[in-house]
């Protein structure tokens, strides 16, 4: 799915702003056929949930209702017109006046409409988009919806971060002409000096189609003709980690002579390979530092906001951090292109998060249903996580800063039936994209000799918390612990190794001299424990801390305000441990 861009073919109006917000049922249950009859306003994009001071919106189960009025602009007569709805978290609805014109289920990735019968250039219309938050054992993520004894149905759900809800990413109107580009997909090599460009072309209907590369001065450097082919960049500027360099792929729908369509996709030429147990980009070694993030700020809750990205992009280069992983479900695009523009690396993650009932907010040991069943993850949830791999693929597979792809956070892997979820999902994934490594991350209690599904993928990615919730406080033990476990993996897989998690919760403020979780001092020495430990293990070629920034999660006894694993908390101030992870990284940075 191509994102909305404006091209001397196609024009784009933001739809941001302030939208009419009700929660259903305090609005009749067809409130898209007249105005939203509501003293509310949401901000879009942002999370409504920490918008507002009522509990009952905050932890409502179900449909809110978000309403404006468009105008399409008066030159679009002639022109297809399409409504993009970045996200819609968890479930969208919209409706065009009084028809519904596009429903979508999953949280994170884009959805669009063609609306062109249905407006009119220079006319306005009403726009209202449902949007659900329920998620069930075939949403991904998955959740489950109880009945409290005084009736109010509340959501549950097993991964560690709040439900945030609503359109926490931009809306657009777009149009583009009668025939156009509905889709490119480019895959990049090296050959010597020179960059081949593999590109394919999809059309709303049949027509010739040209390419052109252009460097990033907008010189012409390559081109092609045909909806598919290579063509070769001589004396390429590669894609590199730390050194972006963006080429544009101008696609061009022809009608004679004349331009019908015109779109440029950015993108890299950079190649990424998994050899032994190296991780090579562009045939050199790389070695992850960064972070394990979240979208997640004050009163936005997951709303994209282009000031925070700025701020933590700095934030992330200020401590050395050349990469990170999309934690856990797609991030905004704007995130993914910003990484692209600043050589920064991404692991790009699904929204599979809480496949897993032996596993509850980080939480682990309780008696629990098999994770893999019918009645729990079966078929149904699959089918889901298939249907989002395409959506997360189709949406990221040109992003030169996307390296490999993670498939699930913290899966039931040691569990039967792990496998036989899993094969046709990896299966999928390399058929969708055969370019990029797999990885999945695996939850503390999968050992090297109980996993079942490591040898499937090509990193094996590793949570770990020794010396938080194992070994608390007691980082001798932990350290042994650690490479014993880290070592196993290495010597059963012979596969390159990345720490996806590790972390410890940390008050700012609270300081001891002495080994005391929640301490400054002790998430410093806890992440110097383990980097004793990366540096002794061959195999190793990256670390993650858990997390960047302090989040919101669901309440529980374990957790204060929300997870406090942040290096900086949530409004990105930083914790000792960042300046000792600076010293760290920016020193690495030239060595390995
Ligand atoms: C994990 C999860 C992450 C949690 C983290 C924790 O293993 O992947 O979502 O937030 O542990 O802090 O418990």
């Amino acid at each position: 799915m191509l994102k909305p861009r404006s091209t001397p073919t196609r024009e784009l109006v933001g739809l941001d702003g302030l939208w009419r917000f009700a929660v259903a049922g305090t609005v009749p249950d067809d409130p898209w056929e007249g105005r939203l009859d509501t003293p509310l306003e949401a901000a879009v994009p942002a999370s409504y949930n920490d918008l507002f001071t009522d509990p009952a919106i905050r932890d409502h189960v179900g449909w809110v209702w978000y309403q404006r009025q468009a105008r399409v602009p008066r030159g679009w007569a002639g022109e297809r017109i399409f409504l993009r709805v970045d996200a819609a978290t968890h479930e969208g609805r919209v409706y065009v006046d009084d028809v519904l014109v596009a429903e979508h289920i999953g949280g994170y990735t884009p959805f669009e409409a063609d609306i062109t019968g249905h407006v009119r250039a220079g006319e306005e219309f009403r726009l209202t988009i449902g949007v659900g938050n329920e998620l069930t054992n075939t949403t991904i993520p998955p959740g489950t919806i109880t009945v409290a004894q005084d009736g109010r149905r509340q959501q549950k759900y097993l991964h560690d971060f709040y439900n945030y809800a609503g359109l926490a990413r931009s809306v657009w109107l777009y149009s583009a002409p009668q025939v156009h580009v509905t889709d490119v997909t480019i895959t990049t090599g090296v050959d010597g000096p020179a960059g081949t460009v593999g590109y394919t072309v999809e059309t709303s209907a049949p027509a010739p189609v040209r390419v052109r590369v252009l460097d990033a001065a907008g010189a012409e450097v390559a081109s092609g003709e045909g909806a598919s082919g290579t063509v070769r960049i001589e004396d390429v500027t590669l894609w590199r980690p730390g050194a972006a360099y963006l080429y544009g792929l101008v696609v061009e729908v022809l009608d004679g002579r004349e331009v019908a369509d015109s779109y440029t996709e950015p993108f890299g030429v950079r190649t990424v390979e998994v050899r032994g147990t190296r991780f090579l980009i562009n045939g050199e070694p790389f070695y992850f530092t960064g972070f394990g993030k979240h979208e997640d700020t004050p009163v936005r809750g997951k709303g994209h906001d282009d000031a925070y990205l700025v701020h933590d992009f700095q934030l992330m280069e200020w401590t050395g951090a050349n990469s990170f992983r999309t934690s856990h479900y797609p991030y905004a695009e704007e995130v993914m292109e910003f990484a692209d523009r600043h050589g920064i690396v991404v692991i790009d993650e699904t929204a599979a998060v809480g496949l897993n009932l032996a596993v509850q907010g980080g939480l682990a040991g309780r008696a629990h249903d098999p994770t893999w069943s019918p009645e729990t993850f079966g078929a149904a949830t699959r089918e889901a996580h298939a249907r989002h791999l395409r959506e997360l693929v189709a949406r990221d597979k040109n992003h030169p800063s996307v390296v490999m792809w993670c498939l699930a956070n913290e899966p039931s892997s040691s569990e039967e039936g792990a496998r036989e979820y899993f094969e046709p999902l990896v299966a999928l994934a390399r058929e969708l994209d055969p370019t990029r490594p797999l990885s999945y991350t695996a939850v503390m209690f999968a050992s090297s000799r109980n996993d079942l599904i490591a040898d499937l993928f090509d990193v094996v990615c590793l949570n770990r918390y020794y010396g938080w919730y194992v070994a608390t406080g007691d980082l001798a033990a932990a350290e042994t612990y650690l490479e014993t476990d880290l070592r196993a993996w290495a010597e059963r897989f012979g596969k390159p190794i990345i720490m996806g998690e590790y972390g410890a919760d940390t008050q700012p403020g609270l300081h001891s001299v002495w080994d005391v979780p929640w301490t400054e001092e002790y998430q410093q020495a806890y992440l110097e424990m383990h980097h004793r430990v990366f540096d002794r293990v061959e195999a190793f070629v990256g670390e993650h801390v858990w997390n960047f920034a302090d989040f919101a999660t669901s309440n529980g006894i374990h957790r204060v305000d929300g997870n406090k694993k942040g290096v900086f908390t949530r409004d990105r101030r930083p914790k000792s441990a960042a300046h000792a992870l600076r010293r760290r990284w920016k020193e690495l940075g030239g060595r390995k």
